[in-house]
């Protein structure tokens, strides 16, 4: 591992809730890459936060380790980052738990992805989906870190959690650093593809909306030319356009290419051609990725050797934070 010292710490992490999208990738995994020779990086699955919604053991197990072999296909070096599984550090827990003391109920309560994971799963409002935040909340107090790097949607919860930092460091001393939110300034909220208005999720039951990171090419180009658009004909940017919108930022993320150079490279041509081009630029973009990801998961001694050397490298961090948090609030040493 690279000597990271006196580099800021960045932490992110992705629910292995389902294959990840192109949303899942432009808000958040994209920056992680960016980011990671300035950074200090601990990248995490979280699959304790996974079942938080019912999931398939088998199939869970698998997502996670394929997780992992993304993030590393899409550009993460595990001997320049820390890459783990969040339950194998068990101190996520111990955390959550004291930080579930230091949230009051009204402040989760007002969590918009609780409210619309209520809505989502009605059979299922279970305790964990509640209290996910103060989860998400130890997740990064851990180990201190100074940006989270995350889509539009989770702004929120990187708000909760530095009320909840401060709350503790005002009675406790500094405890924690107070963390900042890294929301991309394009890509920050894709919106599915099949309704415009609402955001882009790997575990939307409709497999039209979405355009996962393993599809293919022909698949690719499928679900964008199905794409939900309007009812006009020239490619531009505009309020109450939000299909058009939605594919221009897609294009512009694959191609690096301005809203003003696309609407120009579509002058005169109908949406049909610009579908298109978007499906090729974002599969063109996907094939290396999709390349190195069958190489790594195909290795499987590779991919273990980097899960528990992750555990190792995560849970002595992380517990140099827990022996200071359980002395503050009055337990014991052990
Ligand atoms: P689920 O559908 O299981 O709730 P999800 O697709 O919303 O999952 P998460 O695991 O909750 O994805 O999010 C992982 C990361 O991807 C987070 O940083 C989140 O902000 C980002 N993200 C999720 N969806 C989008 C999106 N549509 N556009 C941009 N970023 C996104
Ligand atoms: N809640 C996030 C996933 C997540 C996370 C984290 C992101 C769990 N713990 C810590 C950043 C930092 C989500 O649903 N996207």
């Amino acid at each position: 591992m690279e000597n990271n010292e006196n580099k800021k710490v960045i932490f992110s992490g992705v629910q292995p809730s389902g294959v990840l999208t192109i949303g899942n990738y432009l808000g958040a995994i994209k920056n992680w890459v960016s980011l990671a020779d300035e950074y200090d990086c601990i990248y995490c699955a979280v699959d304790m936060h996974a079942i938080t919604v019912r999931q398939d053991p088998a199939e869970l197990r698998r997502r996670t380790r394929e997780l992992l072999a993304i993030y590393i296909a899409a550009g993460i070096d595990p001997e320049k980052s820390t890459l783990f599984v969040q339950s194998h550090v068990s101190a996520h827990a111990e955390l959550a738990w004291i930080l579930n003391c230091y949230t009051q109920f009204g402040e989760l309560s007002r969590m918009t992805q609780f409210k619309d994971k209520s809505v989502k799963h009605a059979d299922n409002i279970n305790a964990g989906l509640f209290t996910y935040p103060t989860l998400m909340a130890a997740d990064i107090l851990l180990y201190q870190a100074d940006l989270v790097p995350v889509g539009q949607d989770q702004k929120q919860h990187i708000e909760l959690t530095r009320d909840i930092a401060t709350r503790f460091n005002g009675i406790y001393g500094d405890v924690f650093t107070v963390p900042e939110g890294f929301i991309p300034p394009s890509g920050a909220k894709i919106m599915s593809l099949q309704d415009p208005t609402k955001k882009m999720s790997k575990s939307d039951t409709n497999v039209n909306s979405f355009v996962t990171l393993m599809d293919k090419k022909d698949d690719i180009i499928r679900k964008f030319k199905r794409a939900v658009t309007d009812s006009e004909t020239c490619v531009r940017f505009a309020e109450g356009k939000d299909g058009i919108n939605n594919l221009m930022n897609i294009y512009s993320c694959f191609t690096g290419k301005t809203h003003a150079e696309i609407e120009k490279e579509f002058d005169g041509r109908g949406y049909g051609d610009f579908k298109l081009a978007v499906g090729e630029a974002v599969a063109d973009g996907l094939a290396p990725i999709q390349e190195r990801f069958d190489k790594i998961i195909a290795d499987k001694t590779y991919l273990d050797d980097v899960i528990k050397n992750g555990a190792q490298a995560a849970s002595y961090r992380a517990q140099k934070t827990m022996r200071k948090v359980a002395k503050k609030v009055g337990f014991i040493a052990k």
